[in-house]
């Protein structure tokens, strides 16, 4: 398909109730929805960044930055025929993976658009269902987390995430265990752990029989992670620090973890996040979808890769409704009685954009032909 423009824009989402991660509190959600055009068929994607470097180095306006300068104008007036294809232009760009996974998302709506098919079967998908779970922030005592993860539990979530942080842990996770013995319990330290301080507190959660730890150690660390999976039985997840397809490869030859969070964003999109996919699935390690707080554009395409064979844990796939007011398109996804959520089998998206949302909360827009 031939891209002929493009327009870019900056949004700004009030949360309904703060976010509060080691990394600190999400109050506001900005993020950036892209949209290219082939002649008069557009496609959406989403670069669901942050407001400051808090998560990985990127945030909101280093996207639009990216975007605006280099990432767009390689692609305008060019023709692609595939997500891989397209991808390819950028492999000699560093870093601003999210950035970039915006123009394989919308570039991925082009195709499915334009063949008729669902972003599902145009990733490889084969599950109809995914099973998902709730990431439970950070709150100030433990009574209020106890609050927190019944209400998960009675809205259908069948995996609870609890937030963590050095001495946020041990007492918070012994509470919620012995509230719900059997609940598949896991844990994200994101990044704020070392091996040297931590390391006793790391070991006694081995004694709750958590399904995984997830990212305790810095956000770019392979070496000390395969050092600390030595020494606890609780699997490690990586997140912050599998930043390709190639930090996957390292991760699991030096034995740096157990379970991938594949979060197509971080990744730099589809292609990358469906290349990591492949070569855990042959191998036997199970991976699962994270997420970036992404409105419904972005949840779409993490959706659709999460129903390929390998996602066998259950994804973070929180309804959009849970964080914000409302979403950018009009008929978002929402949880079943059995803890799943539908995959779409809808050509092209699969939902329907809400352009009156999406003008709502824009606060800035770029035109690039
Ligand atoms: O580490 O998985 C994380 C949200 C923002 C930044 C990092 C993370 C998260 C979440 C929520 O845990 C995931 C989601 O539902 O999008
Ligand atoms: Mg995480």
């Amino acid at each position: 398909m031939h891209i002929n423009k493009a327009e870019l824009r900056k949004l700004k989402l009030p949360l309904k109730k703060p976010f509060t991660t080691s990394f600190g509190t999400i109050a506001t959600k900005e993020t950036v929805i892209v949209k290219l055009y082939s002649g008069n068929t557009a496609g959406y994607g989403e670069a669901s960044s942050f407001h400051a470097p808090i998560y990985n180095e990127e945030t909101v306006d280093t996207c639009m930055y990216v975007l605006e300068k280099f990432l767009i104008p390689m692609t305008i007036g060019k023709n692609f025929k595939t997500t891989t294809e397209l991808m390819s232009i950028f492999d000699n760009i560093v870093g601003h993976r999210i950035a970039r996974s915006s123009i394989d998302f919308a570039f991925s709506n082009l195709l499915a658009t334009n063949n008729l098919t669902s972003l599902k079967s145009l990733y490889g998908g084969v599950q109809n269902k995914i099973e998902v779970g709730e990431s439970v922030g950070i709150h100030d005592t433990i009574t209020e987390t106890l609050r927190e993860v019944e209400s998960a539990l009675s809205r259908g979530f069948t995996r609870i995430k609890l937030k963590i942080k050095p001495r946020h842990d041990v007492k918070l996770v012994a509470a919620v265990r012995k509230q719900w013995p059997d609940v598949d319990l896991m844990v994200d330290g994101n990044s704020a752990y070392t091996l040297d301080r931590d390391i006793d507190a790391l070991q006694k959660l081995d004694t709750f029989d958590l399904t995984m730890i997830e990212q305790p150690l810095a956000h770019d660390d392979l070496v000390d992670h395969a050092s600390l999976q030595r020494q606890i039985k609780t699997p490690i997840c990586l997140d912050e620090s599998i930043k390709s397809f190639e930090d996957a490869r390292k991760a699991l030859q030096i034995g740096s973890c157990k379970i991938i969070n594949i979060k197509p964003g971080r990744v730099g999109g589809s292609s990358e996040a469906i290349k990591i996919h492949n070569y855990c699935y042959k191998r036997n390690i199970p991976v699962w979808c994270g997420g970036l707080l992404e409105t419904g554009i972005g949840r779409a395409f993490n959706i659709a890769i999460a129903s390929l064979p390998g996602f066998t844990l259950p994804a973070d796939m929180s309804p959009v409704s849970d964080f914000y007011g409302g979403d950018l398109v009009k008929n978002s996804f929402s949880i079943n009685s059995d803890g799943t959520i539908d995959v779409s089998n809808e050509a092209g998206l699969g939902y329907e954009i809400d352009e009156a949302a999406i003008d709502k909360y824009t606060t800035q827009k770029i035109e690039i032909s």
